[in-house]
């Protein structure tokens, strides 16, 4: 089903309101999303309310980790429910959906709340893009419930609303994310900001995810981002790389030079990590699994393999090589990530609703 075409499934059911027995609609719409993994770095915001970043980043939607996510609009509750794995959800993640949902709800012209009922089986909070997975699959999935009618630029910007990232696993394969125009009205600005597809049909691209630690991070991304973009002296200097960055990274694609592709996203992460060191005070997710993992990527190459890391809001490396590379690849990253666990990706699928009751 495309992504593009929102369907909704209508159930009949019969509710009691004020006496009366009368027949309500609800409808019901699921949807699952995978996470991506930028080669080019999402890191600071133009504008923290309409999530608008500071510069374009360039990712791959990764065919594991799938979440799912189900809507039922509620017309008979007063307020969202939001299931999380099985366990209802609280604290700031519930808070977050429902602030989602509202925004949903304005557009639609909506009072109706809903219950939420998401699956996740990326570890959450690990740097392993999480929110991009879940607000990607909330926002097609709400979308259709609440009839919303987008299509795929315009989930991927409500997508971006409830995270930066999430914009990008609207689609499959790459995507490129624009920072659009933070200068223009409110509703331009919004609408300036959006992911798209990008062709890399030359390339055969794996990605070995080393999962170091899959405990939740101490500090979340969008505190660091915001911190280094306040305090670091590096920030705007990588800012103004990571646009050159793009466009060498975009010419590489095009020419499906795995090689450069690597080269390109190793250096644009490592920048960015760089970034959040000089930030006041420091914040750093590498760990020193992280660096046994790299060490080991980099002896990788000087044996002849091309294989190139980036690594995001956590301790976890994720390792870009051709896919045929991938159980040398994978072999060596194990051994290095001793007592983590590695996970093979190629590109994946994007955001799409699933067929109820099938
Ligand atoms: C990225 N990250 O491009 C970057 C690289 C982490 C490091 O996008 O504040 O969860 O919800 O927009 O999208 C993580 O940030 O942050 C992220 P918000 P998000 O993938």
């Amino acid at each position: 089903m495309r992504t593009d075409q929102p369907t909704v499934r209508t159930d009949q059911q019969t509710v009691r309101t004020d006496q009366q027995t009368v027949r309500a609609e609800q409808p019901v719409a699921t949807a699952v999303a995978h996470p991506n993994i930028a080669l080019i770095k999402y890191w600071g915001k133009s504008d923290e309310k309409l999530f608008l970043p500071r510069t374009d980043s360039l990712s791959m939607t990764l065919s594991v980790f799938p979440t799912t996510t189900r809507v039922r609009l509620a017309p008979e509750a007063g307020q969202d429910t939001v299931v999380f794995n099985g366990e209802p959800a609280t604290g700031e993640a519930a808070r977050r959906i429902v602030a989602f949902l509202d925004l949903v709800r304005e557009r639609a012209g909506s009072p109706v709340r809903a219950v939420v009922d998401t699956e996740n089986t990326v570890p959450t909070g690990a740097g392993l893009a999480s929110s991009a997975s879940g607000f990607a699959a909330l926002a097609v999935a709400a979308a259709a419930a609440y009839g919303l009618g987008l299509d795929a630029r315009g989930l991927s910007r409500l997508a971006r609303r409830g995270s930066g990232s999430a914009s990008r696993s609207i689609f499959g394969g790459f995507a490129v994310w624009h920072a659009g125009n933070p200068d223009g009205t409110p509703q331009e600005a919004d609408a300036s900001s959006y992911a798209e597809p990008v062709d890399a049909a030359g390339l055969d691209p794996a990605l070995v995810v080393a999962v170091v630690n899959a405990g939740p991070k101490e500090v979340s991304s969008r505190t660091a981002m915001r911190r280094t973009m306040d305090t670091s002296p590096l920030f705007e200097p990588w800012a103004e790389s990571s646009r050159a960055d793009l466009v060498d990274m975009r010419a590489a694609l095009g020419r499906g030079d795995l090689a450069a592709v690597g080269e390109i996203a190793e250096r644009n992460a490592l920048g960015m990590h760089a970034t959040m060191l000089a930030a006041r005070p420091a914040v750093r997710y590498m760990s020193p699994a992280s660096l046994t993992v790299i060490d080991s990527v980099l002896q990788l190459r000087r044996d002849g393999v091309a294989a190139y890391v980036t690594m995001d809001a956590g301790p976890n490396v994720k390792v870009l090589c051709r896919r045929a590379d991938t159980d040398r690849v994978a072999a060596v990253v194990r051994e290095a990530a001793a007592g983590g666990s590695v996970h093979v990706a190629v590109p994946g699928p994007g955001a799409r609703l699933l067929d109820e009751g099938v």
